[in-house]
């Protein structure tokens, strides 16, 4: 592969800021300087007014997924498609455990299906059956597959939901190997019943999907998971954090010094409930988990990524399209007649910096050097990826964003890369947009341009998790 110069971008990293040249060979950073001179052979990209960003990283993703009775749309093709186009060149994928079967099981068959990503991906593992072979699997997870973060659910009863004993199990035994365990945080047996009482009464709809989710719950379990973590001795990591209660009781945690982190996501950030009234079925495009909350929210939410009590902003990109068109097993049509059956999730990958940077940086919200921390550096840190992943240094993989701070544009779901036929952010018009996207040097995105192929990802075995506060 030739080498690659980027030159006369803006590099800005979680603490840096200045104008210079980035030589990539072989895959790495070889040279950052200022009126780098290269002889022929060498591919030169000018990035003169342009941010140069460290690729991001999405730490919450759902490829090729089966969910009860649904399945994601994107395979790891597409979705890493879509994930490139929108500026991340690394993403940490779920495998899961079967009910029955052992987490390696579950690993090579995540294996299997992720041969087909275009950037690079390393897996959390879902554990559904928490039983003396499994905590031995996660061992074996840690040590030799360099999977070293692990996820259980409190919500889902008889789907996913474990209880606690078995998340004490998986704590205590994650943490005998550079393991942290992420949580999704919901009270299932109170949701649960709230739920059947909603569709017994005909509340069918979905924006029964929001009132049946209180946030009370999401903060009764994160309180709960957080005093479980702090007798297991692990460090502890919340997916999509939504609720106010629950910042509120990682915030006191963290404050005394236990190791507690959290991610939340762009539709947390900026999307309500009102969603949900949508008319012709079409709030069950956000039907996803936890729901969306109110401003109030919101509002706690950006405070808790000022104070970094709020380390990452994933996607939580579980793809499902509206239509039936691709087959129901797909769609959110699968709830015409109950939200309860509406497959929970949406699609994300794609929007996920330049959302987050319109509203964000562009809202002085938060900084430059803040936005790469959320988008990049910090899950690269949490999740065992860095030095190599998420930041631009010598040495590093030659993961790059070019990115135009003053280009505004308006979403389109028809002009995606994922295979779900919607945006959660359809017609917003952002400022702020990916240019050209390097994957170890290699040009993959130049524009509207797909210079990647299916199959050129690299399966990541990381380093251990959450040991940086
Ligand atoms: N939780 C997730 O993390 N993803 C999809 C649905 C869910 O409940
Ligand atoms: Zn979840
Ligand atoms: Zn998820």
């Amino acid at each position: 592969m030739p080498a690659t110069l980027i030159k006369n971008g803006r590099i800005i990293t979680a603490v840096d800021d200045y104008v210079a040249d980035i030589l990539v060979e072989d895959g790495r950073i070889k040279l950052i300087g200022r009126n780098v001179e290269v002889g022929g052979g060498v591919e030169v990209h000018d990035a003169s007014g342009l941010l140069v960003f460290p690729g991001g990283i999405d730490v919450h993703t759902h490829l090729d997924w089966e969910f009860g009775v649904a399945k994601t749309v994107d395979t790891f093709g597409t979705g890493t498609m879509a994930a490139a186009f929108g500026g991340t060149t690394t993403l940490i994928d779920f495998a899961n455990q079967d009910h029955g079967k052992s987490p390696i099981a579950g690993i090579e068959n995540w294996h299997s299906r992720s041969k087909s990503a275009c950037i690079d991906v390393g897996a959390h593992m879902i554990m559904l059956d928490v039983n003396d072979q499994a905590l031995a699997d996660m061992k074996i997870l840690m040590s030799r597959e360099g999977v070293t973060s692990f996820k259980v659910f409190t919500a889902y009863p008889g789907v996913l939901m474990v209880d606690d004993g078995a998340i004490f199990k998986t704590m205590r035994t994650a943490g005998t190997g550079g393991g942290m365990v992420c949580v999704h945080a919901e009270n299932g047996g109170v949701i649960d019943v709230l739920v059947k009482e909603a569709v017994a009464s005909g509340n069918i709809g979905p924006k029964y999907h929001a009132i049946t989710r209180p946030s009370l719950m999401e903060g009764e379990a994160t309180h709960r998971i957080i005093c479980i973590a702090e007798l297991a001795e692990v460090p502890v990591y919340f997916v999509h954090l939504s609720a106010k209660e629950a910042l509120s009781s990682v915030s006191e945690a963290r404050d005394r010094g236990i190791p507690v982190h959290a991610e939340t996501c762009p539709h947390y950030l900026f999307l309500g409930p009102e969603e949900y009234d949508r008319p012709n079925f079409e709030g069950a495009k956000y039907v996803l988990t936890p729901p969306l909350r109110t401003h109030d929210h919101h509002d706690a939410l950006w405070r808790g990524l000022k104070t970094s009590d709020l380390q990452v902003i994933s996607t939580d990109h579980c793809p499902f399209c509206f239509s039936d068109n691709k087959g129901m097993i797909y769609s959110k049509q699968q709830g015409r007649d109950s939200f309860a059956k509406i497959p929970n999730g949406g699609p994300g990958l794609e929007t996920r910096l330049p959302v987050v940077f319109d509203g964000g940086v562009h809202k002085q919200k938060m900084t430059l050097n803040r936005f790469v921390e959320v988008m990049s550096t910090g899950p690269a840190k949490l999740f065992g990826l860095f030095p190599k992943k998420g930041t631009i240094a010598v040495g590093s993989d030659g993961d790059i964003v070019l990115f135009d701070p003053n280009e505004s544009w308006t979403i389109r779901a028809g002009e995606h890369h994922s295979r779900s036929d919607y945006s959660l952010f359809e017609g917003r018009t952002v400022k702020g947009r990916v240019k050209k996207v390097f994957l170890r040097g290699q040009c993959i995105v130049d524009g509207p341009k797909w210079l990647g192929r299916e199959g050129m990802g690299q399966y990541l075995k990381r380093g251990a998790s959450g040991t940086v506060f």
